[in-house]
């Protein structure tokens, strides 16, 4: 009997899963935006490179596994010719000297030449990444326990950012057939909870963006792997960080500075479209006061 209404709540829930699915479908087709800056299954690399700074750091990390790696080698190497070389089988009379001049230059200066080198490579990128360019769309991002604010400066336009099954969009952080409707219908998957936010941050492809980071009770971090930029929102300071997507799609961040219980259920979301969608997003949400879903803006373009 219990077996049966287990079974029969599957059926009923399959179908209600096939029904939101169905419902979804239109919303699912007006958006065109790939998703691409998410976790995959399985995944070990980077998620993939979508602002210049990210290439940069991607390439750096190459860089240094390269050297890591040689140096690895290198040092293995030497010990297991030390063990095989003057084990007190095969050298049953050590030499008993303590000093070599030469050597001790040696391994000096190498590692100082690695450190230049690397510095070398790194600083530019650090620097490219710190130095602040002027921005065509500025945003002030505020880190809040546990969701993220989100103002166009020089627009009156500001609005809040929470993951679809945070407490505040009707959840408990955890995954039902509620909250599988509701992402559906904001046009997402099972797969991006945890990741997917309710109102995204919508800027536009190939523009200089800068973002002021702040906080408003602990510090957060503000991220996104694809851009290549984190942020710490320390509250009473302003620091910015600045991107520009060469690509347009969904990408996604999580806050990266452990701010209390919550800390795992305030993910970021970033939507980069074309620069008509955006102006005509920005303009809807203006009007309306709020977060406007962009999806319909980029049905109609
Ligand atoms: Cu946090």
């Amino acid at each position: 009997m219990r077996k049966l209404s287990m079974l029969k709540g599957l059926a009923t829930g399959t179908l209600a899963a096939a029904l939101a699915a169905v419902q979804a479908a239109p919303a699912l087709a007006q958006d065109s935006l790939e998703l691409v800056g998410h976790p995959k299954a399985g995944g070990t690399g980077f998620q993939p490179a979508s602002t210049e700074l990210a290439r940069d750091l991607q390439w750096l990390d190459g860089m240094l596994l390269v050297i890591i790696t040689a140096i690895c080698i290198l040092v293995i190497a030497l010990l297991a010719f030390a063990v095989l070389r003057f084990n007190s089988k095969s050298n049953p009379n050590p030499k008993s000297f303590t000093h070599n001049s030469p050597l001790e230059i040696a391994w000096t200066l190498g590692p100082i030449v690695i450190l230049v080198v690397i510095g070398a490579f790194s600083l530019p990128v650090l620097f490219k990444q710190q130095e602040i360019p002027e921005g065509d769309v500025v945003i002030k991002v505020t880190g809040y326990q546990w969701y993220w604010g989100y103002e166009y400066v020089g627009t009156d336009l500001g609005y809040e950012g929470y993951m679809i099954g945070a407490p505040a969009t009707g959840g408990d952080n955890r995954m039902n057939p509620e909250v599988s409707a509701q992402l559906q219908e904001a046009g997402y998957s099972d797969s991006e909870f945890l990741l997917a936010t309710d109102s995204a941050v919508v800027v536009p492809v190939g523009k200089t963006v800068v973002m002021q980071v702040t906080g408003a009770d602990v510090i957060h971090s503000w991220t996104i792997p694809a851009f290549g930029v984190k942020q710490d929102a320390v509250p009473g300071r302003i620091a910015e960080l600045w991107f520009k997507p060469e690509r347009e799609g969904v990408f996604f961040g999580q806050c990266s500075e452990l701010c209390g219980i919550s800390h795992a259920y305030m993910p970021i979301t970033v939507k980069v479209v074309s620069q008509e969608v955006y102006d005509a997003w920005l303009a809807a949400s203006q009007d309306e006061g709020g977060y406007v879903d962009v999806r319909q803006f980029l049905a109609a373009s």
